[in-house]
């Protein structure tokens, strides 16, 4: 297997998120979250597992540095707490939440290693969930004065910023398939929450100009590629549809200052827009960012299916592999979606923001964790990142997810993406075969295969 050397300057990092690693859910003044009070309510997370203590990050963070150090990664993308920075989401900040992340920032700075920071990765404050959450038009000035505060806090010794992780999830996932908190199944209000989400990262990007914070500042969408499962023109339609709402429904609004029409309307038609849209809204969302954050994992086969209201469509499966969390592998979808970005965008400058694969990882008798399958996922997806720079398109970075095992949303902790192993009893930490394969990565500047 080749090697691929990545442009001088090129970012490697590796990725996390608060609710996801830090623990402490009740400490040092840290209000509720969405998904302190979900993980809580029984048959909601598999085998009733909660982000309570996750890797106790809030306590291990200076041996966690410590061992980013080790892996020689150049940037560290986490995310931070709203309601650890403000316990009711608005009002008095609590002095030892902006604390810890300063305290982290500094350790991390001290190594060496540049902090991206995610300003909401999912982690709600529950006070003002309690008010009506991301449904509320309000939540955008609540996201507003929260991020005012996080960027004079922290706006020095922070080079990368992202406003929002994965919005699509935060809207669909939380407020129509109702599996993420806060657990709401309502097709309209999730298209409201998807547009107060794209309005408050608009907001934050004018405030992050208007306090003149150095640095950089983006968005972070996921996104699959899908694929038409056969050449009837149905099938091209429903993808389509599938690939405007899940990449073009939140690029669009961001990087064109529009809705995408195709979608819009059949929307209309299925009467499930409402005039959640103000004058003014689109050319605040599409305020200039630095760069788009893309997180891919997989991608997907469509087929249209009038039974599944309202898209249409359904995901077909194929005879490509997967990992455990049952997604298909398919690296050349993160070309075919790199190249479709330039494209439509005009060149914009990327980070792959996250990227990694679950597997069913044990320690064996040597008390090392080998994981040939994660090392072959991810080389198969730096290699189409390779191709991609060498096509033209403007990727500035790497974020591998996950630094280590953590807690997986409603999986809870089945699922191991990290390329640390955390063995939760006791939170001792192993770097696993593809931690080291990775160290190499970023020390050579270059990826390199295995034979698995
Ligand atoms: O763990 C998540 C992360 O929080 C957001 N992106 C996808 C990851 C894997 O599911």
């Amino acid at each position: 297997m080749g090697r691929k050397t990545f442009p001088k300057d090129f970012s490697w990092g590796v990725a996390t998120a608060s609710y996801q690693i830090e623990g402490a859910w009740e400490e040092d003044g840290k209000g509720e979250s969405i998904w302190d009070r979900f993980s809580h309510i029984p048959g909601r997370i598999a085998n009733q597992d909660t982000g309570d203590i996750a890797c106790d990050h809030y306590h291990l963070f200076a041996q966690d540095v410590d061992l980013l150090a080790q892996l020689g990664v150049k940037w560290y993308r986490f995310s931070l707490s709203w309601p650890r920075v403000f316990p009711d989401g608005i009002g008095s900040p609590n002095p030892k939440g902006i604390q810890f992340y300063k305290d982290l920032i500094h350790k991390l700075l001290d190594k060496g290693i540049q902090p991206a920071v995610t300003l909401y990765h999912w982690d709600f404050p529950q006070k003002l969930q309690d008010r009506g959450g991301w449904a509320n038009r309000e939540s955008v000035e609540w996201f507003e004065q929260y991020t005012r505060y996080v960027f004079q806090e922290l706006g020095d010794s922070v080079p990368l910023w992202i406003t929002h992780n994965e919005p699509w999830v935060v809207a669909f996932l939380g407020h129509w398939v109702g599996v993420h908190a806060p657990g709401m199944k309502d097709f309209i209000t999730a298209l409201q929450v998807a547009h107060h989400l794209l309005l408050s990262h608009g907001k934050a990007v004018q405030a992050f100009r208007e306090l003149g914070v150095k640095g950089e500042i983006g968005i972070t969408l996921n996104m699959a590629y899908h694929y038409p499962g056969t050449d009837a023109p149905e099938d091209f339609e429903a993808t389509k549809r599938a690939q405007e709402h899940v990449i073009h429904w939140f690029a669009d609004p961001i990087l064109k200052g529009e809705y995408p029409s195709f979608l819009y309307q059949w929307f209309q038609q299925k009467d499930l827009v409402r005039d959640f849209v103000q004058p003014g809204d689109l050319e605040t969302i599409c305020t200039p960012i630095d760069f788009l954050g893309v997180n891919y994992y997989t991608s997907h086969t469509i087929r249209h299916s009038p039974a599944d209201w309202p898209l249409e469509l359904k995901t077909i499966p194929t005879s490509r592999p997967r990992t455990e969390m049952g997604w298909e592998i398919y690296p050349e979808g993160l070309y075919d979606l790199l190249m479709t970005l330039t494209k439509e965008y005009g060149g914009p400058k990327i980070y792959i923001t996250e990227n990694g694969a679950a597997w069913n990882d044990l320690i064996d008798v040597r008390g090392e964790v080998e994981d040939p399958n994660r090392i072959d996922y991810l080389y198969r997806h730096l290699e189409q990142a390779h191709k991609a720079i060498e096509d033209g398109v403007h990727l500035a970075g790497y974020f591998l997810w996950s630094l280590m095992d953590n807690f997986e949303w409603a999986y809870g902790f089945t699922k191991r993406f990290g390329i640390v192993y955390v063995d939760y009893a006791t939170q001792k930490r192993i770097i696993k075969k593809s931690g080291h394969w990775y160290k190499q990565v970023v020390a050579q500047n270059s990826c390199f295969g295995i034979t698995v």
